[in-house]
């Protein structure tokens, strides 16, 4: 009997998609750009992290914002009023951004004016994680009212992330949310990555993360 045959087109997708990123990213480096990759559910407070840190950061680096989404330009319109450039990718249903729209995103922006990054990826726990998008630095943020369990649930995410920001703990006190079973649910997963719990509603926690970005942004550039 004749053997099935298997085409594995998933992984030679993400393969390609790999180099694709890979040679984004240098290039990037090699034009003194640093881009910051934030992932999460919709609504967890990746716009609400960008607003703080542009008004952190602003006079220190030129930054520019690309924004992705299903459909709409609403958050890339915050941006554009915050007074920094900002293009929408409208992905067309695509639940992920991944290097090649990333690449054509950043056609459209002033590269060489530019210090830093932000990408706003598509409000998705699970395709965001798996695809690279070039960026040097990938931020997840977990919102308090999603529950203590993601990390268990969504592994991928939590294994992407170089820094997990746990936001929204205003919420703490009545949602019933177990911050330190969350810092060991995540250590199983990833030893490297850095946890920040933050609020944007309050700014608790918003200078810790200003300052860990920060240093993570000159270090980029500065092995470039
Ligand atoms: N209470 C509270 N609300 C917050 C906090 N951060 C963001 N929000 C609110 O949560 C809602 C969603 O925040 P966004 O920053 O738009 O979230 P997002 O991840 O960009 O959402 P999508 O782009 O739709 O995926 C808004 O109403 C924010 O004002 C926080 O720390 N505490
Ligand atoms: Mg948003």
């Amino acid at each position: 009997m004749a053997e099935t045959r298997i085409v594995r087109i998933r992984e030679s997708v993400l393969r390609e998609n790999r180099v694709q990123a890979s040679i984004l990213r240098k290039r990037l480096a090699a034009s003194g750009v640093v881009m910051v990759n934030l992932m999460s559910s919709p609504g967890s407070g990746k716009t609400s992290i960008i607003l703080h840190t542009i008004a952190a950061l602003r006079e220190r680096f030129r930054i520019a914002v690309i924004e992705a989404d299903i459909d709409s330009t609403v958050d890339a319109d915050k941006m554009i009023a915050a007074g920094v450039p900002a293009v929408q990718i409208e992905t067309g249903g695509f639940c992920h951004v991944d290097a090649a729209m990333a690449q054509a995103a950043i056609q459209e922006l002033p590269l060489n004016t530019l210090d830093v990054l932000f990408l706003e990826n598509v409000g998705n726990l699970i395709c965001t994680a798996q695809h690279d998008t070039g960026a040097h630095v990938n931020v997840a943020i977990l919102s308090v009212p999603e529950g203590d369990d993601k990390p268990l649930k969504y592994p991928v995410m939590f294994q992407a992330a170089d820094v997990v920001i746990v936001n929204k703990t205003d919420y703490m006190a009545i949602a019933e949310f177990d911050i330190n079973a969350v810092r060991q649910r995540i250590a199983v997963l990833n030893q490297a990555v850095t946890i920040l719990p933050v609020s944007c509603r309050s700014g608790e926690g918003i200078a810790d993360w200003i300052e860990w970005l920060t240093a993570r942004i000159t270090s980029v550039a500065g092995n470039r």
